[in-house]
């Protein structure tokens, strides 16, 4: 089996590669339309690991390359996020029930916000990676939350911007790759999880809690997925 670990940034990965690391796997690189791909061996299994850079098209490239290219049968989306939802505090752990594209608006032709013709507004994350996850964190007694995640090539640091998602799209968490990766997952029928660990609340603070929080939060949602990973068979000894 062969799956696939997306970050954005560099910062989202390097737990993951770190580990990897430390274990002793074998770990060979290669370079393709712009980013390095990590090819981690675990026992007879293999997992990519990619950052893309930040947003929805620099993340639909890796993802694209990852199924296309190196024949990822699942994809793993591992990273941070601002919260929109109250109860979503700096450190907690979501994972996308559906995600969206905030920024898509064709509202001039009558379409509601987010809908792109022959596309859907929503994409339903996979139901049994979103239930393994569920059954990961209950054996972790980690407290994991499912929501709406929504992504747009925006940095939401405005208590205005912030609530306007809210209204128009439901979200719990905002960030800026969840849903391109779910587009290109569903056009080539793979299953994907977002893994996503709060950073801040996307409001006037969220550029200082960013800073502040981005590697620790980065931690948690790497931690657990090396834990899905365990649980899809991996023989990992963490
Ligand atoms: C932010 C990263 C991008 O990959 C999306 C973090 C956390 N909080 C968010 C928020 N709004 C939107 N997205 C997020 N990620 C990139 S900008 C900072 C770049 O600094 C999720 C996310 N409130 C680079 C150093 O200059």
């Amino acid at each position: 089996m062969k799956v696939g670990i997306i970050g954005a940034m560099i910062e989202e990965v390097t737990p993951l590669i770190e580990t990897f690391r430390r274990l002793h796997c074998s770990i060979s690189q290669e370079q393709l339309g712009g980013n390095t791909y990590y090819k981690v061996k675990i026992g007879e299994k293999e997992v990519y690991i990619a950052y893309s850079k930040i947003g929805k098209v620099h993340a639909a490239i890796t993802a694209s390359v990852m199924i296309a290219h190196f024949g990822c049968e699942k994809i793993l989306f591992s990273g941070v996020a601002g919260g929109l939802a109250k109860d979503l505090k700096v450190g907690d752990l979501l994972i996308a029930s559906k995600l969206c594209q905030h920024d898509v608006d064709i509202s001039a032709f009558g379409h509601p916000l987010g809908f792109i013709p022959e596309s859907s507004t929503f994409i339903q994350a996979d139901s049994a990676l979103n239930a393994l996850a569920h059954k990961v964190a209950k054996q972790m007694g980690k407290n994991l939350k499912e929501g709406i995640i929504a992504s747009g090539d925006q940095f939401i640091a405005s208590e205005s911007k912030k609530m306007w998602i809210i209204k128009e799209f439901g979200a719990d968490a905002v960030e800026m790759e969840g849903a391109s990766v779910a587009v290109v997952c569903n056009a080539f029928n793979v299953p994907f999880c977002v893994f996503r660990s709060i950073s801040d609340s996307a409001d006037g603070g969220a550029d200082v809690s960013f800073d502040k929080f981005l590697e620790s939060a980065a931690k948690v949602s790497a931690q657990f997925t090396l834990e899905m990973l365990k649980a899809l068979g991996y023989a990992l000894e963490i």
